[in-house]
């Protein structure tokens, strides 16, 4: 059995709040039982027993509907010391099995099983493992589901709460056809208003959305909207599960379909990877006080040249002047052609570690100025809102090289 190329985990545990309560307090156990604040104080309700929802009662429900459903339920206020606490227990099983973990809340979480499989197994064995040890070490239940990405992970855990383990086999033809016979609300995002409009349109299941004719739902929707919907219809999804701690460096590379031989064709694939790494420095609110830059030729000799900046920066032109100049100065292409660029952002410091420059030129403010528009605009008109003048010379011979292949996703 090969490993699968990605593997992604999510666990969430059944009605928590209540049944950390159950679980300090038996006597609860089998009764209605809402969590939350109480229905005379304009309170909501946390989480409601499994045994409290078959009167309608949920959480976010303000508590006096809450106590009108179900007057007969048990209340009690939210302990969050020791959710905390058996969120960490929880956590220590998880760590087990990886370190790519990504925390939703205090009982969900993302992990990426995929570097896991060498260890332990099969991605369906690991999840069994950490729902019984999580069972084993603090008595709690978690439903769990595996999948290629996060959003089918995330929808086969929610899929036969309480106490399950599903798992969505690996490939695209198993995933479309895993999510067919799901209704259109178990989309991600598409809340009820969205709901209504695709089922008006006859778009009951997400079998309905999979056959729908393109062309025929962007003039409906929308194009953003239809091939977003199109996308996670399909089980489409890269989202890295994000840990939280900070990447070592922020690169790009590309392999070129032709090798380059015009210094000026180099010089603007290096601008559109400093544009991209500035923007996702910012992102992250990170700067770098170095930079690398790959060079492969076509005979596949391969160097990396790397410039300290004396000032961490997180700008586009600070990154491909860098890049320019090790790759003009420190660089023999022996007249060969270009295979491979790469440009990286190393030694990444935060703000706290970071003293600002004495004298702020003003034309540094400026640059800042300016980069904070751009991640504004692109923030809301998307990345392809803005871009720099040089990128767009001579777009007839470039070979849409900046667009990098998604990973793990490929087949
Ligand atoms: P959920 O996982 O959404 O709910 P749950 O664990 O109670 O039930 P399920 O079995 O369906 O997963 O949320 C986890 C905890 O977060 C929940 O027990 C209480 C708290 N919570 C709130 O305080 N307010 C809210 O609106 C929600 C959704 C959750
Ligand atoms: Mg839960």
């Amino acid at each position: 059995m090969n490993p699968w190329p990605r593997a992604i985990a999510h666990v969430d545990l059944d009605q928590f709040y209540a049944a950390v309560e159950i679980l300090d307090f038996p006597e609860l156990k089998g009764k209605p039982l809402i969590v939350g604040g109480s229905p005379d104080k304009r309170g909501v309700v946390s989480t409601a027993s499994y045994e409290a929802r078959k009167f309608g009662v949920h959480s976010a429900m303000p508590s006096v509907t809450a106590a009108k459903l179900c007057p007969q339920a048990v209340w009690r206020k939210p302990r969050m010391s020791r959710y905390v606490e058996l969120s960490g227990e929880i956590r220590k099983v998880f760590e087990r099995y990886t370190d790519r973990i990504e925390p939703l809340s205090l009982d969900e979480a993302f992990l990426d099983l995929s570097g896991s499989q060498r260890l332990f197994g099969r991605p369906e064995e690991i999840a069994r493992r950490i729902k019984g040890e999580i069972l084993a070490e603090t008595k709690l239940v978690a439903s769990v589901g595996v999948a290629m990405n996060k959003y089918l992970a995330k929808v086969a855990s929610d899929l036969r709460k309480p106490d399950a383990l599903v798992v969505v086999p690996y490939g695209f033809e198993e995933a479309r056809a895993f999510l067919a016979p799901l209704p259109v609300k178990r989309l991600w995002g598409a809340g009820p208003k969205t709901c209504a409009r695709l089922e008006a349109l006859g778009l009951a299941k997400i079998a309905d959305l999979q056959r729908a004719d393109p062309q025929w739902l962007a003039a409906r929707l929308g194009q953003g909207a239809a091939e977003h919907l199109r996308g996670l219809a399909l089980g489409l999804d890269e989202r890295e599960v994000e840990t939280g701690e900070r990447p070592k460096s922020v690169g790009r590379e590309n392999t070129f379909a032709e090798d380059l031989r015009e210094p000026r064709a180099m010089e603007r694939e290096l601008l559109g990877f400093a544009d991209d790494i500035a923007a996702r420095l910012r992102a992250k609110g990170l700067k770098a006080l170095g930079v690398t830059l790959k060079v492969r030729l076509g005979d596949f000799t391969t160097f990396t040249r790397s410039h300290a900046f004396e000032e961490p920066t997180d700008l586009t032109e600070p990154l491909h002047q860098a890049g320019v100049e090790m790759l003009r100065a420190r660089v023999d292409l022996r007249g060969k052609g270009v295979r491979l660029l790469g440009l990286q952002a190393m030694r990444l410091v935060a703000p706290e570690e970071w003293t600002e420059g004495l004298f702020r030129d003003e034309a540094g403010e400026r640059r800042k100025r300016a980069a904070e528009t751009v991640d504004r605009l692109r923030a809301r008109f998307g990345s392809g809102a803005v871009t720099r003048g040089r990128l767009l010379e001579d777009k007839a011979e470039d070979t849409g090289s900046l667009n990098e292949s998604p990973p793990g996703l490929k087949d």
